[in-house]
């Protein structure tokens, strides 16, 4: 009896042990089972990606805060489900939308619309599938610097004379046709002396906020070819008045492409080719004639000694006569 009763309850120990062995082999190929479909998705869902493919993410523009411009924004996207349209957000608000690729977008900046220099625009695209379901790309950032103010054009002008003495009534030829040039920005501008001496130059760009001024250079025939710095910095448009003309120095002998920028012993062994002659002769040459009297004489070799052994550097410099406070930029 004793004995059979110890049987049965080691026949029920077995039994449980069996039945707790089964059941942890089940619960660990479920678990098995659980982390298997957790590392492998089943897609459910469409395939559908949507991003922004230019500009870059965290590009920058540099750019003049006075003129605005603009950049294009490209969105590549698609859905396995078919792509209905998609839209560009800036800053948040919707700025455009297309139905139909390529999805291009133009952002039109202006440094106007802020307070401050620089901006950080944020750009995000939103795909909408044509089953309606709503795709999201990315938010990317484009840095926009502001380098100042562009160059702005300026009226130069002024008045230029020969300095060396003449007879008043050969003023009109002497005053004449001299070059005045510049190549600011990229933009050249040329003018010539009318018989006042007179000149104007409309278009000749600075930069203010830069600090980048455009050098004006005066040149003719004969002439000692003479630069002029800074034009425009505080006002200084006006560069000469009629009462007191740029004085340009007669004696560096040839052309614009043949004259070294200087006036020397070369220039007066030029003159002294042609020295003693007038009009009628062969070897007179009316640019030696600096004072115009219609004889290359000792006079015309006094005006060359006048400014002797000089070169384009010695000219004095040109300052601007009544200096105005630059004006202060505002974004
Ligand atoms: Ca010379
Ligand atoms: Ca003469």
């Amino acid at each position: 009896m004793y004995c059979r009763e110890k049987r049965t309850s080691l026949k029920r120990i077995s039994l449980l042990l069996a039945f707790i062995f089964a059941m942890s082999i089940f619960a660990f190929t479920s678990m098995a089972a659980d982390s298997a479909s957790v590392s492998t998705p089943v897609p459910t869902a469409p395939n559908s990606y949507v991003r922004i493919t230019e500009p870059l993410d965290k590009s920058y523009y540099s750019t003049y805060y006075n003129s605005g411009f603009n950049f294009p924004v490209k969105v590549s996207a698609y859905s396995s489900d078919g792509v209905e349209k998609v839209e560009l957000y800036h800053n948040g608000t919707k700025m455009g939308e297309r139905f139909e690729a390529p999805y291009e977008f133009t952002y039109y900046h202006s440094f106007h619309h802020g307070r401050t220099w620089n901006y950080t625009e944020y750009f995000q695209a939103v795909a909408i599938t044509k089953s309606g379901r709503t795709v999201s790309s990315d938010t990317i950032t484009v840095g926009i610097y502001s380098m100042g103010p562009g160059p702005t054009p300026i009226t130069v002008e002024g008045y230029i004379a020969p300095g060396l003495l003449y007879n008043p009534d050969k003023g009109e030829t002497l005053k004449s046709g001299f070059k005045v040039y510049t190549s600011s920005w990229g933009k050249e501008v040329t003018a010539y002396t009318d018989s006042k001496g007179y000149f104007k130059m409309e278009g000749v760009l600075m930069n203010y906020y830069q600090g980048v001024f455009p050098t004006i250079v005066i040149s003719k025939d004969n002439y000692l070819t003479r630069e002029v710095r800074n034009v425009g910095k505080g006002g200084f448009n006006v560069i000469s008045t009629s009462a007191a003309p740029i004085e340009m120095w007669a004696g560096d002998i040839g052309t614009e492409n043949t004259q070294d920028r200087a006036i020397n012993m070369e220039d007066i062994v030029k003159l002294i080719a042609a020295f003693n002659t007038t009009p009628s002769d062969e070897n007179y040459d009316s640019g030696y004639d600096f004072d115009q009297d219609q004889a290359i004489n000792m006079q015309d070799i006094l005006i060359i000694i006048s400014h002797f052994n000089t070169t384009s550097q010695s000219y004095p410099e040109v300052l601007p006569s009544t200096p105005t406070p630059m004006p202060t930029p505002i974004p």
